[in-house]
Parts: structure tokens; C-alpha cells; sequence
């Protein structure tokens, strides 16, 4: 039987199966606390229920610089009447991380990188806290853990604090993108990490001509994978199974080669299909 007669005989299994089925391409993925609203607090605690910092840096000398993890921590959102008020705070809580060279605020989730996903991280950033100086920078991430449990970076975008922009007490949606996920890419299946990072230099520190102080609000962390949806209706349903027909065994139109390996056979329908109808 030819590669193209099993693909029909495939199809019309799942055109049976399938029928109708439409299934909405992005689906959202659990990050514990992605509020910050826990733990609960009166005013602030620089406690955060299942996000981490690292260890207090060789450098960092808390006897003059204040306590390392004093540099992180959740906050209530003041009340409406007061000049801080966040107007638009998810829940009743959000997170502070300082400008101070590697302050950061990670945490490993249950979900792991899937071949044939893309993945779009969404956080709600304010700048300009504390007196922040122009072009302090900040870096989401996702990451993996490599054999030696490092963190690996798969996709990161930073954002620069621009102070003509002025201390708006608004949180604006900073997002990363990352691509379709190939078979070849060494994060499949390892679990997604997500992470906050303060990017400024050892140099920063400098008061006179480094650019360390202020301090960034982050809330309402969400995290979201697309399937292969080939047509961009939002939905994967058989309008997808027939795009990826027109290029059965084509090794030169892959727009629906979900696996990365330049060509659209049988393992990148198992991964529709598997998307699709969860049956495989
Ligand atoms: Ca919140
Ligand atoms: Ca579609
Ligand atoms: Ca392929």
C-alpha cells in the first residue's frame, strides 16, 4: 500500500471519528500563583507562594545593599482613592522585583514542551518604580533544564523602561512568542519553565553612571499553547486535516511539517490528529 493510500484510509477513519469535532487551537496552561495573590497580605510579603529567586549572589553584600530577598515580593493593590492605585490589577495582589542586577523570580510548571506547539507567555508589566533610570531592562523567559538542571533559554523578549513614558500606575501586556516546537529541539519534553530576570550588569551598580535602582510591578503571568491550526480560523478540524493533505509526502511545501524535519509524513499527522481528537 502506497503512502498516499494509507493517508486515505487514515483520513476516512478520522473523518468518521471526527466528524464535526472542532477543537479551539489555544488552550491555556496552569501556573500556580500566576496572580501573585498568594500568600494573602495586608500590605506586602516578600514570601511568594510556588515562584523562586535565586541565591543571594557572591556579590551582593546585604550589609549595605539591604536583604536579597527583601528585592522580590507581593503587594496589595492600594485602594482606588490613592495616588498608587494599579487600575487594572488582576485579583488584589501583584509582585515587585527590584532593578538590581540578577533579581529574578522563576518557577518550573508541570507542563512539559510539546512537538507541534507554539507557546505565547503574557505577563502585565509597570515600570518606573522608585525612581527607575531610562533603559533598565527586563527579560521574560521560558526555559528547560539542561542535563546539569541549568536553566536553558528557549525564547526571551525584553523590555526597556522609558521614563518620557512617565510612572503610569497601568499594567501593559508584554508578550513572548515562541515557535512551533520541532522534534529535533533538545526542550521536548522537558517541563516549561518561566522566569523574570533583571538583565543589568555588575557595571549598573555604579550610582553614577550605572542604571541599578527602582523597581518593576509584574502580574497576572498566563501562558497559553496553539496547536497546528494550518488555516488560521482559531479551530483544528478537518479544514486542517485537508491542508495538511494538500502536501502529503511533499518534502518542498511544508507550511503543516509539524515535527521540523522538512517534510509532512504520518508522524506530523499523529501529532494533528492526536491534537485534534486526543485519541492516539
Ligand atoms: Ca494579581
Ligand atoms: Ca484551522
Ligand atoms: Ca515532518
Amino acid at each position: 500500500m502506497s503512502m498516499r493510500k494509507t493517508f486515505g484510509v487514515v483520513l476516512v477513519g478520522i473523518v468518521v471519528l471526527g466528524a464535526g469535532a472542532d477543537r479551539l487551537a489555544a488552550a491555556s496552561i496552569d501556573i500556580p500563583n500566576a496572580s501573585f495573590e498568594l500568600p494573602e497580605t495586608t500590605y506586602v510579603d516578600i514570601n511568594i507562594n510556588s515562584w523562586q529567586m535565586p541565591p543571594t549572589p557572591w556579590w551582593y553584600d546585604e550589609g549595605t545593599m539591604g536583604p536579597w530577598n527583601q528585592l522580590t515580593g507581593v503587594f496589595l493593590n492600594l485602594d482606588p482613592s490613592h495616588p498608587d492605585h494599579i487600575d487594572n490589577c488582576d485579583g488584589n495582589q501583584a509582585v515587585w522585583l527590584f532593578a538590581v542586577p540578577e533579581v529574578e523570580l522563576f518557577q518550573d510548571l508541570a507542563a512539559v514542551f510539546e512537538v507541534g506547539q507554539s507557546y505565547q507567555l503574557t505577563v502585565g508589566i509597570i515600570g518606573g518604580g522608585g525612581g527607575m533610570k531610562d533603559d533598565v531592562p527586563i527579560e521574560i523567559r521560558l526555559y528547560y533544564r539542561d542535563a546539569e538542571d541549568e536553566k536553558v533559554t528557549v525564547g526571551a523578549v525584553t523590555i526597556t523602561y522609558d521614563s518620557s513614558a512617565g510612572y503610569v500606575k497601568h499594567f501593559n501586556d508584554i508578550q513572548l512568542d515562541i515557535p512551533r516546537v520541532a522534534a529535533a529541539d533538545p526542550w521536548v519534553g522537558k517541563s516549561i519553565g518561566v522566569q523574570f530576570i533583571s538583565t543589568l550588569t555588575l557595571a549598573d551598580l555604579d550610582p553614577d553612571t550605572g542604571r541599578a535602582g527602582g523597581y518593576w510591578d509584574l502580574d497576572n503571568v498566563r501562558l497559553t499553547t496553539s496547536g497546528p491550526d494550518f488555516t488560521g480560523d482559531s479551530f483544528v478540524n478537518l479544514r486542517d486535516v485537508a491542508v495538511m493533505a494538500g502536501e502529503w509526502l511533499s518534502c518542498t511545501e511544508t507550511a503543516t511539517d509539524l515535527t521540523g524535519d522538512g517534510c509532512v509524513t504520518m508522524e506530523d499527522f499523529v501529532i494533528l490528529a492526536k491534537f485534534w481528537l486526543e485519541i492516539m
